[in-house]
């Protein structure tokens, strides 16, 4: 459990974590190196991969190409089974646990478990929580869920704290790539004082101030994907 460990021990330290998430979709073979060399040496701790709609075999080549170039973990993180690959590092094995639909809550893991059988990822629990960002993204469209309203703070606070009563080892709030309407803080503040375990956030965070206010109240690992998408050279402005 050595990247769970990682997170968790960071957490306990009270050091924050970066993960840059890039999306195989959007990402051509030839150009990661470029994109990897603007990650390294950038305080990133965490790659994380994956997308709603990445086609098989495309994961697996990615990861290959970015393992190259970067000693930086790289976690999965799904849209589907089908993106599961031994060239990560470790999958953030989710249960969209905000929506009512069951291929998400429990089917898509069930698919899963024959490839994790004879996997050599290290398989991290993580509770899925989306919020409303503003605008329909696509976790919303794919898994035709709902998000939970930014308002609705009781319900985000009791589904995060159930996350952590079932087992998961991590509770990830998702405001939906691209998000219009970042997570309010409070709910990332209130959310946290809760939880024991550590605390994903993300979905539209673009800017210093945003990243570190995400910090203060409480998110253990910060995800920036748009952002980074869009400039490349934003993390020398994050820092
Ligand atoms: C999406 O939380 C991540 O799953 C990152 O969101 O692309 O808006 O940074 P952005």
């Amino acid at each position: 459990n050595q990247i769970l460990n990682h997170i968790k021990s960071s957490k306990v330290k009270g050091e924050k974590m970066l993960a840059i998430l890039l999306d195989p979709d959007k990402l051509k073979l030839e150009i990661i190196s470029e994109i990897i060399d603007k990650i390294n040496n950038q305080n990133v701790d965490l790659i994380f991969v994956g997308g709603s709609t990445v086609q098989k075999g495309i994961t697996d080549n990615c990861i290959k190409e970015i393992k190259k170039y970067s000693n930086i973990p790289v976690l999965i993180f799904p849209g589907d089974y089908t993106q599961l690959t031994d060239e990560g590092d470790a999958v953030l094995f989710l249960s969209l646990l905000s929506g009512n639909n069951p291929e998400y809550l429990v089917h898509q893991q069930v698919k899963s478990a024959p490839f994790l059988k004879n996997s050599t990822l290290e398989i991290i629990p993580t509770g899925y929580i989306l919020i409303d960002g503003g605008k329909e993204t696509a976790v919303q469209r794919v898994s035709k869920t709902l998000p939970i309203p930014q308002n609705e703070i009781e319900k985000i606070i009791n589904t995060a704290l159930a996350a952590q009563y079932m087992g998961k080892d991590l509770v990830y709030l998702e405001a939906g790539s691209g998000a219009t309407e970042p997570m309010e803080v409070i709910i990332i503040k209130t959310v946290s004082m809760q939880l024991d375990i550590p605390l994903i956030v993300g979905g539209g965070i673009r800017t210093k101030e945003q990243l570190e206010n995400a910090y203060k109240n409480g998110a253990d690992v910060v995800v920036i994907g748009t952002a980074f998408e869009e400039n490349l050279n934003i993390l020398q402005s994050l820092k």
